[in-house]
Parts: C-alpha cells; sequence; structure tokens
C-alpha cells in the first residue's frame, strides 16, 4: 500500500511540476490515509486517489484594470474547481503577490477535506489572483474585483460554486465582487459568502474562522484535563482570523501577548489590546508596528518569523502557510508550547508538524482547526436560500456544535484506524472517507 501510495504521490510531482505547496498538501494527506485505503480496496479499484488529486476544472484568466495614475495593469485570475462529490465547489478567493496556480491548487485541494469534516453538503475550490490589494485605493480594488468577476462570473453560481474570502479579500473585496456578479447575472443570489449583513450576510461569519479554531482547541484542552484560563497564548497574523481568535481566547480566560504582520510582531506582556488592533487593522488598514506608538511597554520586533521565539502555553498559526518551519517548532517545544492549532492553511511545514508530534505537543490540524470559517459560510448559503437570517446567537451555536462534531471525527477516526490521538491524521482520515464514499456511488466522473 505504502508503494502505491508512493507511485501516485510520483504521479503527481510529474504531472503538476514546479508546484511545492501542491506536492506538500498532497503527500500529507497520502502518508495518512494507508490505513483506511487498506480496508477499501474498492477506492484503488476505482482510482478514486487518482480521481481525487486532479482537479475537475482550472480556470486561469486575464484581469485587466487601470489604476489611478491611468495605467493599465494585467493580474492573473484563478479558480480551481477541485472537487464536488458532496456539494458545490466551495471555498475563498486569496488576493496576494505570492499567488499562482499552485497555491489555489494546494488550497482547493485541503479545502475538500475541510469541507467534508464540516458536516455541511461543500465540495471543495479555491481562487484568487497575484494582485495585492494592499496599498491601493477603493477605487482600484473595485476596478480590479469589477474585472476579475466580469469572467468569473459565468464560472459560479450559488449551486455550482460559492466563492468567498481568504487572505486579502475581506467584506470591501466581496461587495464589489457580488455588485458586479449581480449587475452581469441580473440576479440576487447567495454567490458568495461573507456578503455584509444589509445584503445576504450571515451574522458571525466574521468571527467564524477564529472563533471555530478556539472552540476546536477547547476540546483539545479539555482532553489534556485543562483549558484557556490564565494560559498565555501566541497568534500570529492580525488579520481575520487571528483578531476573531484572539477576541475568543481572550474572552475564555487566556493572555494572547504577541501577534504579527508580513513585517513584524509586537510582544505586550500584559494581553495584547484588541481594540486597538481592530482599529489598525479593520479600520486604518495599518501597519501593526504602530500599536507600539500607544502602548510604550510593548515591543515591536522587524521580521514576522521571531514571533515563534515567544514563549507561550499554545501558538496559534493565523497567518499564511509554512510560517513555521521545523526549527521554529523545535524553538516554541524548548519554550514550553503544550498546544498548537492552526488557524491559517498548512502553517506548519512537515518538518515542524513532525517535531510537534514528536514531543507529544498536542497538535490540532487546520482542515479541521479552522473549519468553522467555511461552515458557517455553509450557514449563510442555508440562510439565502431559506431567505430568512439567523441571529447572531443561532450562528455561533451551530458553529460551535459543527466545531466539536469535527472534532468527534477527528479523535474517532484516528482510534478506529490506530492512530489514536492523531488528529491531523484522524482528519485526513475522516475527510477522506466521506469524499471517497461519495465518488464510489458516483461511478467514473
Ligand atoms: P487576512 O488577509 O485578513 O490576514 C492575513 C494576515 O496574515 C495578515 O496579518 C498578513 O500580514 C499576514 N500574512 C499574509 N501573508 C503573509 C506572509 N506571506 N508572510 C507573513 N504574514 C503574512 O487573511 P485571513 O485572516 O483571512 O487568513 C489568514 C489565514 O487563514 C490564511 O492562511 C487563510 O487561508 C486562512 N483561513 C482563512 C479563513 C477565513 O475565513 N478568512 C478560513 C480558514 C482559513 P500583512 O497584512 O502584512 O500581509
Ligand atoms: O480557507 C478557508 O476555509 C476559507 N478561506 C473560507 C472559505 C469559505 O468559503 O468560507
Amino acid at each position: 500500500m505504502q508503494q502505491y501510495v508512493e507511485s501516485v504521490m510520483a504521479q503527481v510531482k510529474a504531472r503538476n511540476a514546479g508546484e511545492p505547496e501542491f506536492h506538500q498538501a498532497v503527500h500529507e494527506v497520502l502518508e495518512t490515509i494507508v490505513p483506511v485505503l487498506e480496508k477499501h480496496p474498492e477506492f484503488i479499484k476505482d482510482k478514486i486517489v487518482e480521481r481525487l488529486v486532479e482537479p475537475e476544472r482550472q480556470i486561469m484568466f486575464r484581469v485587466p484594470w487601470v489604476d489611478d495614475k491611468g495605467e493599465v495593469q494585467v493580474n492573473r485570475g484563478f479558480r480551481v474547481q477541485f472537487n464536488s462529490a458532496i456539494g458545490p465547489y466551495k471555498g475563498g478567493l486569496r488576493l496576494h503577490p505570492s499567488v499562482y496556480l499552485g497555491i489555489i491548487k494546494f488550497l482547493g485541494f485541503e479545502q475538500i477535506f475541510k469541507n467534508a469534516l464540516t458536516t455541511t453538503p461543500i465540495g471543495g475550490g479555491k481562487g484568487g489572483s497575484d494582485f495585492d490589494p494592499k496599498g491601493k485605493s477603493d477605487r482600484e480594488v473595485m476596478a480590479f474585483c469589477q474585472s476579475f468577476m466580469t469572467e468569473l462570473w459565468r464560472h459560479i453560481g450559488p449551486d455550482t460554486d460559492v466563492p468567498a474570502g481568504d487572505i486579502g479579500t475581506g467584506a470591501r473585496e466581496i461587495g464589489y465582487m457580488f455588485g458586479q456578479y449581480k449587475r452581469l447575472s441580473n440576479s440576487f443570489t447567495g454567490v458568495l459568502t461573507g456578503k455584509g449583513l444589509e445584503w445576504g450576510g450571515s451574522l458571525a461569519r466574521t468571527q467564524a474562522t477564529g472563533y471555530g479554531l478556539v472552540y476546536y482547541t477547547t476540546r483539545m484542552l479539555a482532553d489534556a484535563g485543562t483549558d484557556w484560563n490564565g494560559k498565555k497564548v501566541v497568534v500570529s497574523g492580525s488579520g481575520n482570523v487571528a483578531i476573531y481568535a484572539n477576541e475568543k481566547a481572550t474572552q475564555l480566560g487566556a493572555k494572547v501577548i504577541a501577534m504579527s504582520d508580513s513585517n513584524g510582531y509586537i510582544v505586550d506582556e500584559s494581553g495584547i489590546d484588541l481594540a486597538c488592533i481592530k482599529e489598525l487593522k479593520e479600520v486604518r488598514r495599518a501597519r501593526i508596528k504602530e500599536y507600539v506608538a500607544s502602548h510604550p511597554s510593548a515591543q515591536y520586533v522587524e521580521g514576522c518569523r521571531g514571533i515563534w521565539s515567544v514563549p507561550c502555553d499554545i501558538a496559534l498559526p493565523c497567518a499564511t502557510q509554512n510560517e513555521i518551519n521545523g526549527d521554529e517548532a523545535a524553538i516554541l517545544v524548548n519554550n514550553g508550547v503544550k498546544f498548537v492549532a492552526e488557524g491559517a492553511n498548512m502553517p506548519s511545514t512537515p518538518e515542524a508538524i513532525a517535531t510537534f508530534q514528536g514531543s507529544g505537543i498536542a497538535f490540532g490540524p487546520a482542515k479541521a482547526a479552522n473549519a468553522g470559517g467555511v461552515a458557517t459560510s455553509a450557514l449563510e448559503m442555508s440562510q439565502n436560500s431559506m431567505r430568512l437570517a439567523w441571529t447572531f446567537e443561532e450562528v455561533d451555536a451551530k458553529l460551535h456544535g459543527i466545531m466539536n462534531a469535527v472534532y468527534d471525527q477527528c479523535v474517532n477516526a484516528a482510534d478506529a484506524y490506530g492512530q489514536k490521538g492523531n488528529l491531523a491524521a484522524g482528519a485526513n482520515m475522516a475527510g477522506f472517507l466521506k469524499v471517497a464514499k461519495a465518488m464510489s456511488a458516483h461511478g467514473v466522473c
């Protein structure tokens, strides 16, 4: 079986050259699903794995727009519709200069299993562009978003593919894209999630990924006989996921002492003033180093990766892929970290994961731990279909229930397949099993 998995991996590398993040994401899944494949020879016969690693459809397109100086700019747009076995393609749109096909494919691939774990009927997809919203005027962002949607709209739909936010895509960008979709399609539908509350958005979607991460981690803590009270927490990033992870962890009694952006990190031993971070990041779109101007007892250190040298009990990486390498994981472990749960997608390198798992650290994998965002997007889709809106408390309670179900699936699959305590393997096996069964039922397609 090991040999079979290695041969599929070799094919993936050969057919998708120059896409190391995609290889990494596929390898991480394939190496952990061997026990499931051993119990299900029909998946091998049906070539489920070979089909799963090949996106159903990949769309790449030109995105021309005019900047404030009157110059024409050309970006590249992507939507990878990876797998629709259990529902319409669902996943965010990333706007960041580092975006290329390999990044979108890694994210789309992970999304398949994550979405399966949410218990809601959504398939996996991802999209985005190498456009950088940072430093652009609102008009420039609007021009880009309208041009992006002018091509994308024909490929998506409320029962086909429902994009949402990710790095660089927040409420502003979703608004511009929704407006353009509505105009082109002449229909008002739930074609995007993360919408504004006045036009079909769901309460608690903004908070959902960060809150969900904390609900998932709460279960990890409980299984170790403890809770958030008095724990020192380091949260990387200062975007949507990081801010609401901080908020919920703080509400539950933890002290978040460090946060970052791509330029550097701040340490505030008295507990980070989240209202200040929200003002800096959500309102002014400023850099995190400005925090120390109003908080002189805090420190700012240039260079974002140094954040992992801040001693803590719990680390929540919430910025980007491969933000913790093996050496940085070893520093965290030597400094006494006991719990690591991933808010970002694939933030730990394979070496970092091996270091955590080999040191007895409780490790919550991204596919499961950050599933609350997309789960609440699915709740937004439900509300749109029913043409009603639930209260914040209703959505938050459903999110909480879903995160408990996600956690239970990880634990139960790990137990059932002889990997007790390995939440990463459990997440991959449970997600794979659901999708593989659906693919089998649909025949060869
Ligand atoms: P945001 O754009 O709101 O925030 C991203 C944060 O990460 C910023 O602080 C940003 O700093 C930092 N960051 C981004 N890229 C890098 C980089 N290359 N190096 C260092 N820091 C970086 O994005 P989100 O909070 O939405 O997303 C964060 C992570 O969570 C991503 O991995 C995303 O895929 C994942 N995720 C998001 C979900 C959601 O619902 N939004 C759901 C599940 C996962 P700066 O401002 O300096 O760029
Ligand atoms: O990575 C993710 O799960 C997201 N960016 C959220 C996707 C969504 O459709 O809400």
